[in-house]
């Protein structure tokens, strides 16, 4: 790959401005969740508000508001009108739209489900949202269910997927994906114009130009919500002001360093998502 840079180090963390406030360091609305999966919408609040974020919004299905609340008082619950099994419906654009106006950044897709309507919501809020957004799970199941040429809407975008996402994008099978994942990655990237973050063991970072492979985590970040904690992290990072590419590959270096973290004091089978959200406290430690 002769013409594509690799970069050996992580960025530096963003500037935190000494007499900065709530307004200073970004507003990050996460559109998340439905009933089943209130858990991937608190979790990624989390990782956003443990990314430095100054203000987190989660805009969830109204019926699991109280839920994802009640996890975490310092997220701000946005409720949006769902159907009867608690998914974003036709009626959720408007007022998704209206939460996601004032935004410096936004996750879309942890835990929204796959129904056609949830897929076409997807699909509005991508053409809607001209600023920095991260595009993970059913965000990213979403436009791969509309096939290729893909389009991921008019601004910065960080798409997070896991080789199984991956798959579903690129028509390739699991096997293919992890067998070329620098090359798979970086033609994804070339071809979207999107930086392609290709999670597991040594998630790879790409935006068509530049190479970033990461060296931090481990096997005990397999387990349910580890990859909500990063889109919320990645937002974190572009509300502060880093660009996508970097915010996609210091993001990546701080949460496999909260996972080792987390594993060395809670062993890889104890840990879980929600101890990876607060041991980024202790990677913040390492990195500033
Ligand atoms: P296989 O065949 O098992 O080896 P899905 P999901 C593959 C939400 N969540 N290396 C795996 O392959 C998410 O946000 C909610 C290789 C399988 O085929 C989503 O919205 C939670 N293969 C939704 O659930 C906590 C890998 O991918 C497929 C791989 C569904 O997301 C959990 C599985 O992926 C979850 O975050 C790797 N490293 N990683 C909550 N508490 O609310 C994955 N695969 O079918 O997309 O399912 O990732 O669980
Ligand atoms: P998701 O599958 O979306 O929940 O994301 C899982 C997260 O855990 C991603 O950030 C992966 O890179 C990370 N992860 C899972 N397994 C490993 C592993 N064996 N080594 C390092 N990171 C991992
Ligand atoms: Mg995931």
């Amino acid at each position: 790959m002769p013409d594509v840079r690799r970069i050996d180090q992580p960025p530096e963390p963003p500037d935190r401005e000494s007499g900065g406030h709530k307004g200073t360091f970004g507003r990050v609305v996460v559109v998340a969740g439905s009933r089943g999966m209130s858990g991937a919408a608190a979790l990624c609040g989390l990782g956003a508000l443990r990314g430095g974020a100054g203000l987190v919004f989660v805009a969830i299905p109204d019926r699991i508001v109280e839920t994802v609340a009640s996890v975490e008082p310092a997220l701000l619950t946005v409720p949006i009108p769902d159907d009867a099994t608690g998914r974003f419906t036709a009626s959720s654009l408007r007022p998704a739209l209206d939460a996601i106006s004032k935004a410096d950044a936004v996750v879309l897709g942890p835990g929204i489900g796959q129904i056609d309507e949830s897929r076409q919501f997807v699909r509005s809020v991508l053409d809607a949202f001209e600023g920095p957004l991260v595009l993970d799970a059913d965000g990213l199941n979403a436009v791969a269910s509309s096939g290729p040429p893909f389009d991921f809407g008019p601004g910065p975008r960080i798409l997070t997927p896991h080789p199984g996402e991956f798959s579903r994008l690129t028509g390739r099978s699991i096997h293919d994906v992890q067998a070329s994942r620098e090359t798979s990655a970086i033609e994804f990237a070339k071809q979207t114009g999107a930086v392609v973050v290709l999670k597991g063991a040594g998630t790879v970072v790409t935006d068509g130009e530049q190479l970033f492979v990461n060296s931090t985590g481990n096997s005990g970040m397999g387990t349910g919500g580890t990859g909500d904690v990063l889109a919320g992290l990645l937002a974190a990072l572009l509300g502060q002001g880093m660009s996508h590419f970097d915010a996609a590959c210091f993001g990546a270096h701080l949460h496999g360093l909260a996972g080792d973290l987390s594993a060395a004091e809670l062993t890889e089978p104890g840990m879980i998502a929600t101890d990876l959200a607060w041991f980024l406290t202790r990677a913040w430690e390492v990195v500033l």
